[in-house]
């Protein structure tokens, strides 16, 4: 299809704290690239993207900072806002969710689906707290994990042992809000039914995308669809949000998951009276950039939506990314283990372009990835600083030196292989860096510009104009060859700003500045030219393009991360609100996040060992715990573990389990647990020992 028009949207962040260059990689910086590029074609492009500001999450963090939702989105906005122009990301509009227009649209959307009968209605029981006067989220239930004891645990998970729980499995649940005791009341939704579209969804992704969508985004789809699709609620119980248009809904709001979307809609209804051009002509290529978390809301739920809705083009392609972890970790914000983009830009002025580089040659594209503080330092000075700053410092300052800071000409006749070969280089890397960013393989682009870079500065060595002799009766001779040589090296540097220019355009900007060529030069279809830059043309002198990162930068930053980490635990209140997804009716089980890699040498630091159970009680007042003995050989241990809602005491004597043996001891309800047992827990969450096929002698170690 020859499209006509480019709707580029990149996923709204949650304006509940600042974004972290995870956020970056993920998403936002594919995406400018993207619309860059497709500008740079002369493309009619619309990159849009807001501030997504529902969700009880925010009311949260509202009550904890003491202040209002709307305070709290006011302050994140204006943030995330300033991070993302500090970078360079070029939306055309970033606007948010709390817009008049945003909640016109958004219920002018749920109406006509409402109107057309597509909703379903249903009662169900959900917690209530009384003395709030208002229906809770799983997540903000709290009370005592049952597996590890942490008196923290929410509703839906407990943070410190990783275990997904439902409320019902908590010991002394409370509110989060209140520290009442939550009641169960009756509430009722309306449904929006997604198994109606399975069908369909079939057709138009299983079978219609397989070949086209990146396969980490193909796969996560269709084990979606091949596991049932279930009606979904789009309607909650909670006084922040856009308030559900109908006269029997007093006290619910739209889903965060429905609305926020729509927000991609309103934002270009803000953005250009001629949105619908973008949004219902079918020759529109509408594109979603998001992270892997998002996948099922952008493929799945928000395109039936649409389609239900009527008259809406689809996405044509959700590129979607893996996770970028930092210094071998996952990203977490709860524990600030982030390198956030506010205080990078602060750390690092005028270094925009570094990060990127970095981030974009090290993009979680096929699988999560790691970013360290090291990899930032060697591929900077190694790549940035050696090869493509060097060669075009290199040209400028030899052009200078040697050609009276003119572009010295040509003298067509006189070429040899080795200049003509260089040539069809330039031309040879405009296709292949197309190739890559027509397929949203922005790392594999950026490895072209580099290279391409890496052969001008093979070539300018190979000529080495700076060693021909200047002797009179060689002079005219090897002046000849100087010309031609700097001259290549001067059109190359041209079409390195061009390439480069979608990538790092505060690079390709001071590149024109040098060349003193107006920005229209910079469009695509000029990459390949060998006569970008006039003969004769003075030239400006070099300006360095990118600096070295120092080693005494990388140490401070690492540090930095290590003390963020060691005053978590101040911060954790205040960063720790969840994500909408988290606080919402069940959704269908997914897979629990991997965690990131470790080295041998982590593995091996745990101290893991059969043990047969020889005794197994309840714990007196607390109905989820059971104290068991356990023989390990050399010595019998207590052991307290959070199993009782599984199992009866009298099943699982002689039962043999898997026990991480060298855990510090903790203590549960007045008892000493010295380990700790290990578990695989269902998707439906059942539990299962981890125990040996065959009997093992109580005490052998696990390896
Ligand atoms: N705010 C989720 C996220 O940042 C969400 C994206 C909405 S896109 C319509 O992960
Ligand atoms: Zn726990």
């Amino acid at each position: 299809m020859d499209y006509k028009r480019y709707l580029i949207t990149a996923a709204l962040p949650y304006a509940n704290g600042p974004v972290h260059i995870g956020h970056l990689a993920g998403c936002y910086l594919p995406a400018d690239i993207y619309s860059r590029y497709q500008r740079a074609r002369k493309k009619d492009v619309k990159f849009v993207c807001g501030s997504d500001e529902h969700g009880v999450p925010i009311t949260i963090r509202a009550m904890k900072e003491g202040t209002t939702p709307q305070d709290v989105v006011d302050k994140y906005h204006a943030v995330i806002k300033d991070s993302f122009e500090g970078m360079g990301i070029s939306f055309d509009i970033y606007s948010r969710t709390s817009n008049q227009i945003h909640h016109e649209t958004s219920q002018a959307f749920f109406t006509k689906l409402y109107n057309d009968g597509v909703f379903e209605v249903r009662e169900s029981e959900q917690y209530y707290d009384e003395a709030k006067d208002m229906f809770l989220a799983d997540r903000y239930i709290v009370g005592t994990c049952p597996v590890c004891g942490n008196e923290n645990a929410y509703g839906d998970q407990c943070e410190k042992c990783g275990s997904s729980l439902s409320p019902e499995q908590l010991i002394n649940p409370r509110s989060a809000l209140s520290s009442a005791v939550p009641v169960k009341r009756k509430t009722k939704h309306w449904y929006f039914p997604l198994n109606k579209y399975e069908p369909w969804l079939h057709e138009w992704i299983v079978a219609g995308k397989k070949d086209e969508w990146k396969p980490n985004v193909y796969g996560q789809c269709k084990s979606w669809i091949d596991s049932g699709l279930h009606p979904r609620a789009m309607t909650r119980d909670s006084n922040w949000g856009v308030s559900v248009p109908l006269p029997d809904a007093k006290g619910k709001v739209l889903y965060v998951w429905f609305d926020a979307p729509i927000g991609y809609i309103s934002a270009t209804k803000e953005l250009t009276a001629q949105w619908s051009d973008y949004w219902c002509k079918e020759d529109t290529r509408l594109v979603h950039f998001i992270g892997k978390d998002n996948i099922v809301f952008h493929c799945i739920i928000f395109p039936a939506m649409l389609k239900a809705h009527g008259g809406f083009v689809l996405p044509d392609n959700v590129p979607a990314n893996e996770f970028l972890n930092i210094e071998g970790e996952k990203v977490s914000t709860s524990r600030n283990w982030a390198v956030w983009v506010d205080e990078y830009i602060k750390d690092f002025p005028d270094q925009q372009d570094t990060l990127r580089y970095v981030l974009c040659a090290n993009a979680p594209e096929t699988k999560d990835n790691d970013f360290t503080w090291k990899d930032f330092q060697d591929r900077t000075n190694n790549e940035l600083v050696s090869v493509f700053g060097n060669f075009v410092n290199r040209t400028f300052v030899l052009m200078h030196k040697l050609c009276g800071g003119r572009v010295p000409p040509v003298h067509n006749g006189l070429l040899t292989d080795a200049d003509k070969a260089m040539a069809d280089e330039i031309v040879l890397a405009r296709q292949k860096i197309e190739n890559c960013l027509d397929n949203y393989k922005f790392r594999d682009g950026l490895y072209e510009v580099i290279d391409l870079a890496r052969k001008g500065n093979k070539y300018l060595q190979d000529n080495a104009p700076w060693s021909l002799s200047k002797t009179p009766e060689l002079q005219v001779e090897n002046q000849k060859r100087i010309d031609i040589c700097l001259h290549v090296c001067l059109q190359l540097t041209a079409n390195l700003a061009i390439y480069v220019n979608p990538f790092m355009p505060f690079t390709s900007a001071k590149m024109i500045r040098m060349m003193k060529v107006v920005e229209r030069m910079l469009e695509w279809e000029n990459g390949g030219r060998m006569d970008l830059l006039k003969v004769n043309y003075p030239l400006r002198a070099p300006e360095l393009l990118f600096r070295k990162i120092e080693d005494t930068e990388v140490a401070a930053q690492v540090e930095k991360l290590k003390n963020n980490l060691k005053n978590a635990s101040q911060v954790k209140m205040e960063n720790n609100t969840p994500s909408p997804e988290s606080t919402t009716a069940p959704a269908p089980a997914e897979a629990p996040a991997k965690k990131a890699e470790i080295s041998i040498d982590d593995f091996s630091k745990m101290d893991l060992r059969v043990g047969t159970i020889l005794k197994a009680e309840k714990v007196e007042k607390a109905d989820k715990l059971l104290k068991l003995e356990l023989d390990m050989g050399d010595e019998t241990r207590t052991v307290v573990s959070g199993i009782a809602l599984h199992f009866k005491p009298e099943e699982i004597i002689g039962k043999q389990v898997t026990v991480v043996a060298n855990l510090a001891p903790r203590k549960m309800k007045g008892i000493e647990s010295r380990g700790m047992i290990l578990m695989a827990q269902n998707p439906d969450g059942r539990l299962i020992f981890v125990s040996p096929l065959d009997m093992a002698a109580p005490g052998s170690e696990v390896r």
